[in-house]
């Protein structure tokens, strides 16, 4: 669906890493992908990624188990290690995932997430930031709030600045230089250190995202113990209420409603776009058709429509542009979608508003009516 509004979003996460991350040739460093099944081994979306045995996010009332081999994914983090595996040392995968979550304004059982993870080898990580001396990013050490006990601290810094300031400036080029987030001490099994992103909306902390610094033994099991990295996953959904200012997580399944979809048709994905709330009521879809006259124009009439139907307009669009050869004539069709925000509209309603708005435009703008 190319305008839903998680596909515009998605559309500017690339953009935004496509742009931000580029090696020596102008190329991007980041892989994007987007169609891996949501069926995971239990192996893929645990194991891979350490989460021990009594986790409770294994338990049988918080997982979609398909049976004892398979289930639907939880997170995009499943993929981490099979990518990993394949020599991929930057990479985005986009995806639908599983949880029997509560169902509240910012909880759905399906939702998306967007899985972020990048690679450094040795000196590279030093010499990005043209950091020259003689620093390690392994040591054996001792693991402590800060690092892992393999890590040394000053390439767990370098990694933690670049993480956190990649998300936040992804926030920033998504929402703004006015929104207001906050960073939270936070724990997964497959990253230490471990964050989660909280942002501003409406008036309370929404967490959006949870990253931090990956967990050495997940990289040597898929077979880059050589490297050292940060991953994170983003909540699409929740990023997207932000961004469109909509209320409420279970709008996003409206992709059959015109009311709502038509809100997101914008061919360039950074369009500022504010939603405004569809109603749950019934449409009443009508069409008109009119010959035009000299100087016609078609805002006038979508002004005209809203003047004489007010709030019970839910879209306006030109259907048709005709000519006719012989009489030298131009007709357009409009169809307009007739929606009452608090009771259903009945037939004889908007026949009524129908009926006036063709009056006016005939009287107000010259048209012909072609009934
Ligand atoms: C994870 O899923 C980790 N895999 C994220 C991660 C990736 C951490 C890589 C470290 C490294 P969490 O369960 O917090 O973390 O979910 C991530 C985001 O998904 C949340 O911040 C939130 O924005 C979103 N999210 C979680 N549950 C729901 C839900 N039920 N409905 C909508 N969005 C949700
Ligand atoms: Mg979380």
């Amino acid at each position: 669906m190319k305008h839903h509004p998680l596909n515009l979003l998605k559309r500017q996460i690339v953009d935004y890493f496509y742009k931000n991350f580029i090696n020596r040739q102008k190329n991007p460093v980041f892989s994007v992908y987007d169609s891996i099944s949501p069926v995971v081994t239990l192996h893929q979306n645990f194991d891979s990624l350490l989460v021990p045995e009594d986790h409770v996010s294994r338990k049988l009332s918080e997982s979609f188990y398909l049976n004892s081999e398979y289930m639907l994914r939880a997170h995009t983090s499943s993929h981490q290690s099979d990518l990993i595996r394949t020599g991929l040392n930057a990479f985005l995968v986009f995806g639908d995932v599983y949880r029997r979550d509560t169902i509240d304004s910012s909880h759905y059982p399906i939702f998306h997430q967007a899985e972020g993870v990048r690679l450094y080898r040795g000196q590279e990580l030093f010499s990005k930031m043209n950091i020259t001396g003689d620093y390690q990013i392994f040591e054996n050490g001792e693991k402590n709030e800060t690092k892992q006990p393999l890590h040394t601290k000053e390439a767990v810094m370098i990694l933690e600045h670049e993480l956190k300031s990649t998300l936040e400036n992804l926030a920033f080029e998504l929402f703004g230089k006015d929104v207001e987030t906050q960073w939270v001490d936070a724990y997964f099994p497959f990253t230490h250190p471990s964050w989660e992103l909280e942002i501003k909306f409406q008036g309370e902390w929404l967490e959006v995202l949870g990253c931090g610094i990956m967990e050495q033994e997940l990289l040597t099991a898929a077979g880059a113990g050589d490297q050292i990295g940060w991953a994170f996953g983003l909540g699409l959904e929740r990023l997207a209420m932000r961004l469109y200012s909509i209320p409420d997580i279970r709008q996003f399944w409206r992709y059959n409603d015109s009311g709502f979809m038509s809100q997101f048709d914008v061919k360039d994905p950074s369009t500022p776009i504010k939603y405004k709330e569809v109603s749950s009521y019934p449409q009443r879809i009508y069409n008109m058709s009119f010959w035009l006259t000299d100087g016609y124009s078609e805002n006038d009439f979508y002004d005209l429509v809203r003047n004489v139907g007010g709030d019970v307009v839910e879209q306006v669009r030109l259907t048709d542009d005709f000519y006719h050869p012989k009489m030298k004539r131009h007709s357009h069709c409009y169809e307009i979608v007739y929606r009452d925000m608090s009771k259903s509209l009945s037939k004889e309603e908007a026949n009524i508003i129908h009926k006036q708005i063709g009056e006016a435009a005939s009287k107000e703008l010259g048209v012909e009516n072609r009934w």
